[in-house]
């Protein structure tokens, strides 16, 4: 194989089989062997998957503030980004809410939990869910640079569509401010491309470390409860954001599912929807030809507050304690579910395990024993790569189908299959 030649995806699927076969073998042959967790697994895999996800979150403040002031300054009438916000909060809820209904009838219906008392596990402290009230006052940043140094994403989306807005009303008076960034734009954009380029090995030690540190004991007890959140999560993507892509749109929903791969194994790798962004963002622009108006408002945002997969899981999680721990869930409980975890995922970015810590809140809301959660603990890893790869793919398809109805779509580039290729 000529490697020069091969595709990014393919090195990438490659970096992954290659990862996850040393990972296993190494986990098979030498067992707990000290040199293999001193060398390896916080050795050489911790060190590339480190490096690589570093490199992705370092880009994400600077990729968002440029993107979005960018995108908001380049709104010829203004007053289309309330319209475009609208649609984008109006679909990311309507997702959520499917997600998470999906989870709720799915475990009621297969009873994943069995009713075996179970006994209280280390305890959980759980953070109790942000009011709606303190999610809109957190929205405005006191100090716009302390929000970036923070990584606090609301604020800086907040404050950038503020900046943005105010260049798109000066007009000529602020064209060279204008061009400033819309060149910084391109620098970001190229960025990425570079960091991209070491995908496959940063991917390679992350499924490496994945693979020699999974709990694979854990799948015994709770192998109901893990096949069905992954089941969950594939007719979420593959049925309902096809489903909502056809009807909203008119868009071809394969084309959509095959040019998400990358973004989907970047998700998977680096189990953060924070950390794919800068991804997420490029494939949007360049392989779907999505229009930087729409893509740098709704991808970052959703980066944040959408996240179908985990809303999934949550779903899943607190019928399935409910019922190893014998608690009958009413419509009232399962509508808290809903309302809890749609609230919980607005106030916390995407990185990994996060959507744990919103289970806690969303179990303390339904006076559910919050320690159900280390029945769950073991196999949670795995599928929060799924689900920060669904969620990611809801992101997109969102951003789609608000491009599409604001004319912000580039189709040629939609329709062109290797159109990422040539531009990497
Ligand atoms: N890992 C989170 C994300 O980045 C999702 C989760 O923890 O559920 O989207």
């Amino acid at each position: 194989i000529n490697p020069g030649k091969l595709g990014l995806t393919t090195k990438i699927l490659l970096g992954m089989c290659l990862g996850a076969l040393l990972g296993f073998v190494l986990r098979f042959t030498a067992g707990e062997a000290q040199w293999v967790s001193e060398y390896f697994t916080h050795g050489i895999f911790d060190v590339i998957g480190g490096l690589f996800v570093s490199a992705l979150r370092m880009l994400v403040v600077p990729l968002v503030f440029v993107s979005l002031v960018c995108g908001t300054a380049s709104l010829a009438d203004p007053s289309t980004l309330g319209r475009i916000g609208g649609k984008t909060l109006a679909l990311y809820l309507l997702t959520t809410a499917i997600a998470i209904s999906l989870a709720l009838g799915a475990a009621t219906l297969f009873q994943p939990g069995d009713p075996i008392m179970q006994a209280a596990a280390a305890g959980f402290e759980a953070k109790t869910a942000p009011s709606l009230a303190d999610v809109v006052i957190g929205l405005i940043p006191r100090n716009p640079m302390a929000a970036m140094s923070e990584g606090n994403m609301l604020q800086i989306i907040v404050f950038s569509i503020l900046f943005g807005y105010c260049i798109a009303q000066l007009g000529d008076k602020a064209s060279t401010v204008r061009r400033f960034f819309t060149e910084m734009d391109n620098v970001m954009m190229n960025l990425v491309n570079v960091v991209m380029w070491f995908a496959p090995y940063g991917v390679f030690g992350l499924i490496a470390k994945m693979a020699l540190t999974l709990d694979l004991a854990a799948f015994g007890s709770v192998i109901k409860y893990f096949f069905l959140v992954l089941g969950v999560l594939f007719v979420h993507a593959l049925v309902v954001y096809p489903m909502l892509l056809t009807t909203l749109s008119g868009l071809n929903p394969i084309t959509f599912l095959k040019k998400m791969g990358n973004v989907q194994m970047f998700a998977f790798s680096t189990a953060s929807s924070a950390a794919t962004l800068p991804v997420t963002m490029e494939n949007a622009k360049d392989n779907l030809g999505i229009g930087n108006r729409v893509s740098s408002f709704t991808l970052p945002l959703g980066a944040t507050v959408n996240m179908d997969g985990t809303a999934i899981m949550q779903g899943v999680a607190t019928v399935f304690i409910a019922q190893v721990f014998s608690v009958d869930l009413s419509a009232m409980d399962m509508l808290m579910v809903i309302l809890t975890a749609t609230l919980a995922s607005i106030g916390t970015a995407g990185v990994p395990g996060v959507g744990l810590i919103m289970l806690a809140m969303v179990l303390q809301q339904v006076n559910l024993p919050v320690e159900g959660i280390a029945l769950i603990l073991g196999v949670d890893r795995l599928l929060d790569m799924v689900r920060t790869a669904v969620n990611v793919t809801g992101d997109t398809a969102v951003s789609l189908i608000v491009a599409n109805s604001e004319k912000d779509l580039n189709k040629e580039t939609f329709k062109d299959p290797d159109a990422l290729e040539k531009v990497i």
